[in-house]
């Protein structure tokens, strides 16, 4: 048996038992070797999460608002989508995997840790896992492995996965790919609405969150944007919270459990999976084609393997697709 082999065994027997290490080597994989992970991926069951993208500007208190999410769910806010009652601990707690995506360093490649920091009361917890994730490679966009990682997640059997992203450049639009609920947070100390304006930002989003809301200016926020969705052809709910203290993050996890419930009776989430789907087959196939970009300068005779193996992934994803 090779190394590779044995540490394939290992990760799936890990995850299917939910120990925690397993999982955090399979987020590595993923992160390395996203073409291993596949493999490994699509040997486990995967469990059905509400995948939440959380977006907005830079500051407005995305990761903040995590960290209340957690609080609260810590405290045993919301719905435990998957019902799992063997994940080693003795709670109904929601079990949540938290992607950070952070820019990358272009010295190092490697994931600015200030996310993690902030989220770092909840990092040890049995019932959560977060990892930061570097988009090296995916100029303005999301972590080329964040498919994998996602599915990892799933995998795990996670209530929700939330990923953090900064909502500049092509992440915004990228985080519809893979996301079921996409939240735009704006805050009223960010000169938020000339930006939502521009950025498109009213079109991906599937909830708002005016965060900030101790702010007295939340609320002139707050009736731009309802007037904004008047003219419109979108109804989003609007949430108002107060990340630091809490306040409104029990309203928000409760609107994001009727949407999923909702989504799940109205078709929109298997949409929303083939969606991700079909776009983690063109990630996957980018990644083939960067490869064999590299590769081809040296070695001609690569080109055939490569076509092949792009082949032979793309009908594995669109067999997996029903189609
Ligand atoms: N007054 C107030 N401050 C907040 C609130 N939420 C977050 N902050 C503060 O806003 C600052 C930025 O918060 P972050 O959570 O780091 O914002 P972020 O959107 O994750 O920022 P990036 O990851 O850099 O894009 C921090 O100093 C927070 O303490 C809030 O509801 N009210
Ligand atoms: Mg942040």
């Amino acid at each position: 048996m090779s190394n590779t082999q044995m540490r394939e065994d290992e990760i799936l027997e890990g995850i299917r038992a939910h120990d925690r290490r397993a999982l955090a080597k399979m987020l590595s994989i993923c992160e390395n070797d996203p073409n291993l992970a596949n493999v490994i991926l699509d040997k486990l069951e995967k469990k059905r999460s509400h995948v939440i993208g959380i977006t907005g500007s830079p500051g407005v208190g995305k990761s903040t608002l995590i960290n209340a999410i957690l609080d609260k769910m810590n405290q045993g806010v919301g719905e435990n989508v998957n019902s799992i009652k063997d994940m080693g601990t003795a709670t109904n707690k929601k079990k949540i995997g938290v992607i950070v995506v952070d820019p990358s360093s272009p010295f190092t490649g490697g994931a600015l840790l200030g996310d993690r920091v902030r989220m770092q009361s909840h990092a040890t917890e049995e019932n959560f896992f977060i990892r930061s994730f570097a988009n090296r490679g995916a100029l303005g966009g999301l972590s080329p492995s964040i498919y994998e990682a996602c599915d990892a997640f799933e995998a795990f059997g996670m209530d929700n996965v939330i990923i953090e992203t900064v909502g500049v450049g092509q992440s915004e639009v990228e985080i519809t790919n893979i996301a079921d609920t996409v939240v735009v947070v704006l805050s009223p100390d960010n000169g938020d609405e000339v930006q939502m304006l521009k950025a498109g930002l009213m079109e991906i989003a599937d909830l708002f969150v005016i965060n900030k809301a101790d702010n007295p200016r939340s609320q002139i926020l707050l009736s731009r944007l309802r007037k904004m969705m008047i003219t419109g052809d979108k109804d989003v709910v609007i949430c108002l919270t107060n990340a630091v203290t809490g306040e409104g993050v029990e309203k928000l996890i409760k609107e994001l459990d009727d949407r999923f419930f909702q989504i799940l009776s109205n078709g929109v989430f298997s949409l929303k999976r083939k969606k991700r789907l079909l776009h983690h087959a063109q990630s996957i196939v980018r990644r083939e084609l960067d490869e064999l970009i590299q590769k081809f300068e040296n070695d001609g005779t690569e080109l055939k393997e490569i076509k092949k193996r792009l082949l032979e992934e793309l009908c594995r994803k669109a067999h997996k697709n029903g189609s």
